[in-house]
């Protein structure tokens, strides 16, 4: 009886292990990009660099200086699009987000 038991704790075990597998597998990940005003050279490149690539839940980002333009991926289940502007405001920019597929 208690081998049974030992068994399906086990099976209970693993079962929820592979579900938080899941989980993190599923951490939704987006990339907004967003037209930066205010972000006018290379100094300006910096401080967003420095300052949004270390927000809360933003995992990747690349800037162009050209366009204006910061592209951030972040996780959806940590921060959000409008968390990401007010980051921006933040350090004294605007952004707003570019909606490539509307145009
Ligand atoms: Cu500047």
């Amino acid at each position: 009886m208690k081998r049974v038991l030992l068994l399906m704790l086990c099976a209970l075990f693993s079962f929820s292990m592979a579900n938080a597998q899941d989980a993190k597998k599923k951490s939704n990940k987006e990339t907004v990009k967003f037209q930066v005003e205010g972000m006018d050279c290379a100094n300006c490149v910096k401080k967003v660099e420095k300052n949004i690539a270390f927000e809360k839940g933003v995992t990747d980002l690349k800037c162009d200086l050209p366009t204006h333009t910061a592209e951030v991926t972040y996780r959806t289940d940590k921060t959000s699009e409008k968390d990401i502007v007010a980051a921006f405001k933040k350090i004294g920019m605007e952004a707003v987000p570019v909606k490539e597929k509307a145009k």
